[in-house]
């Protein structure tokens, strides 16, 4: 089963250490403006699972991340929408990403949207501006799932986002669905930034 999951968030919230934390089990610290799909495959009862999970930076051009914005939509089957629980506009926005994703993808009543809300950098708990219970309020009005983690401090936590997300997923529609080979989608993201990383663990 192959499944495609986009992180999205607004700058520094720690998608990057997010991603970098479920592929190699290591925090970095700095990561840069990594602009990847990554794959990585695990197994789920005897079954082998592979994730392709697109990591960007957060573009501050607001045509060019509309655009992007569309394409990600659009290719993933899952969403991973990150917000720092020191900055509230990262909150702000992902709320507003429900809302665009929802208006994008058309969910049959009866399916669990493929979301979860992450709230990152849980252990700068004395610089919080975002309660846990503001998180935990969003992901219920919105039929998401929610965690608070930290990818400095824990991998266990990150681990259950990602397989909290392919869980999920595996209720609804996703083993049926596949009309385009997604192959041939990434393979043309992946000329479109010249840069694919793989990493298979
Ligand atoms: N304290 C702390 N810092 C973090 C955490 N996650 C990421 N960071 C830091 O936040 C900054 C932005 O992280 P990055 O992954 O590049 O964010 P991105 O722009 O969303 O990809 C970097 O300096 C990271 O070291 C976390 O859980 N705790
Ligand atoms: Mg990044």
């Amino acid at each position: 089963m192959d499944v495609n999951i986009v992180v999205m968030g607004t700058e520094s919230v720690g998608k990057s250490a997010l991603t970098v934390r479920l592929l190699t089990r290591r925090f970095i610290g700095e990561y840069g403006d990594i602009e990847s799909i990554y794959s990585h495959s695990f197994m789920v009862d005897g079954r082998e699972i592979t994730l392709n999970i697109w990591d960007s930076p957060y573009s501050e051009n607001s045509s060019v991340e509309t655009s992007m914005l569309e394409k990600k939509v659009q290719w993933a089957d899952g969403y991973i929408l990150v917000y720092s629980i020191c900055d509230r506009a990262s909150f702000n926005t992902v709320s507003r990403l429900i809302q665009t994703i929802k208006s994008t993808k058309d969910y049959l009543n009866a399916e669990k949207v493929p979301i979860v809300i992450v709230g990152n950098k849980r252990d700068l708990h004395h610089r919080r501006t975002v309660q846990s219970e503001e998180g935990r309020l969003l992901a219920l009005n919105t039929d998401c799932h929610f965690y608070e983690v930290s990818a400095a401090e824990n991998y266990h936590s990150v681990l259950m986002v990602f397989h909290g997300l392919v869980d999920r997923m595996k209720d609804g529609k996703l083993t049926a669905k596949r009309p385009l080979g997604f192959r041939g989608i990434v393979k043309s993201m992946s000329a479109v930034f010249a840069r694919r990383r793989t990493d298979s663990f």
